[in-house]
């Protein structure tokens, strides 16, 4: 799915239903009772870019997408699971830069075991086309390790070992009104193998979307599937929440934007020797949340400033009006949340929006009373320009509040300035 700025009214994380959750805390079923247990992930978009933050946030939000990568490798390797399943963008474009697919490669080279299989799946984002990075010409393609496979066929089948097989079909372009679940191949009879498809695109209940790459809501049942692998919505859910089969987004394991909910999983599957229907379990695998804040008051500021931010993607709005000594105070505590070149800040990748953070000007006037004529008549300039240019003529005037304070050159407002130099600056 487009990952679209949109507004977003709760900014608190929703806690994700345990599906089919046994009874007892974080127990899966003992392990001789499973058949066959598959990691099934999807939408890393890994190559994403983050041009809304500061160059060293956008890297590191840019990085975060392939360090979740190999935790998700981990999970798999700690679950020992028989095989991973990946549906669809994961690269965010069909052609990323060489240095993300690289960082793909060596993943996938610590990763790969021949008997435990890995599928890529194509998505709408990073569709099987010429030239791709998914094309059996491309680099990676040539140096991907033994038991790493490519769903670069429309009728790719997998057998995960002798009671269980694998259908896939890839996106072959960014757009299609095929449902590629539906094409997938029909349970033929006398078949008892667990049986799992895998495709990319939209369930018909994701609201608000037209439909790209529609999936039937059915297309489990009507082509005999004890399980289908989706991927493409952002968030954790199983569609519809009480299906015959399970048909899963296991979320994106990193959220690419604000607003996205429950994303940071991957979904544990355990398909059972005395049971039909198979076990989802959502594992959490994100490092970071993200999360939007809209702050009216200065005491809020004071009190986001003491939280544990260092894992937090913060948007954070200001949206209250300040005295000038108020004013003063925000910078600090934005520089603390913030960092600078000496020191880290509080939040983790911050990004600050304060159009919304009016100076009151109304009376600033008194702060510069004892300046000569030439700068008071600057403030007069800066109070007249106002109207136009709200932020800029205020962040000035803040700026020329501040100059005069710290040279002692204001009789008024100085009061606790400690560290205001005693000489007359003015
Ligand atoms: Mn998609």
């Amino acid at each position: 799915m487009a990952a679209k700025e949109e507004p977003v009214e709760d900014p608190v994380e929703e806690p994700v239903e345990e599906l089919d959750a046994p009874a007892e805390g974080d127990a899966l079923p003992p392990e001789d009772e499973v058949a066959l247990t598959v990691l099934h992930t999807a939408d890393w978009h890994l190559g994403r870019r983050f041009p809304a933050f500061d160059e060293d946030d956008a890297r590191t939000l840019s990085r975060a997408r392939l360090e979740v990568v190999e935790r998700i490798f981990g999970v798999a390797d700690r679950r020992r699971v028989d095989a991973v399943l990946c549906a669809g963008d994961l690269f965010d474009e069909p052609s990323p830069d060489a240095q993300f697919w690289e960082g793909l490669l060596a993943i996938l080279e610590r990763a790969a075991r021949p008997e435990r299989p890995i599928v890529l799946l194509p998505g709408n984002h990073d569709p099987l086309i010429a030239g791709s990075v998914w094309h059996p010409t491309h680099p990676l393609r040539q140096r991907l390790p033994e038991g790493v496979h490519v769903v670069d066929r429309d009728d790719f089948e997998l057998a995960l070992g002798e009671g269980a097989v694998l259908h896939a079909r890839p996106c072959r372009s960014k757009a299609g009104q095929k449902d590629n679940a539906l094409a997938l191949p029909a349970r033929e009879e006398g078949d008892a193998r667990i049986r799992i498809g895998m495709v990319h695109g939209q369930t018909f209940d994701v609201p608000g979307c037209q439909q790209n790459f529609p999936i039937a809501e059915d297309a489990a049942v009507r082509r005999g599937f004890d399980y289908l692998a989706i991927g493409d919505t952002h968030a954790y859910r199983k569609v519809p929440p009480d299906a015959e089969v399970p048909t899963v987004y296991p979320s994106a394991p990193e959220a690419t934007n604000f607003g996205e909910k429950d994303t940071g999983y991957v979904a544990l599957v355990l398909f059972l020797r005395h049971r039909r229907r198979a076990v989802v379990r959502p594992e959490r695998v994100a490092r970071w949340t993200w999360r939007r804040e809209k702050v009216t008051s200065l005491a809020r500021l004071r009190e986001l400033a003491t939280e544990d931010l260092a894992r937090t993607v913060l948007r954070l709005e200001l949206s209250m009006p300040v005295s000038p000594e108020e004013y003063g105070e925000v910078e600090q505590l934005l520089a603390a949340l913030k960092g600078s070149e000496a020191a880290h800040g509080r939040v983790g990748v911050l990004r600050v929006e304060r159009d919304e953070l009016q100076l009151v000007t109304e009376d600033i006037e008194r702060y510069f009373e004892r300046l000569p004529a030439v700068l008071r008549a600057t403030v007069e300039r800066l109070k007249a320009r106002e109207a136009e240019q709200p932020e800029q003529a205020r962040r000035a005037l803040y700026q020329l509040y501040r100059l005069t304070r710290a040279a002692g050159g204001s009789g008024v407002g100085a009061a606790g300035d400690s560290d205001a130099s005693a000489e007359d600056g003015a």
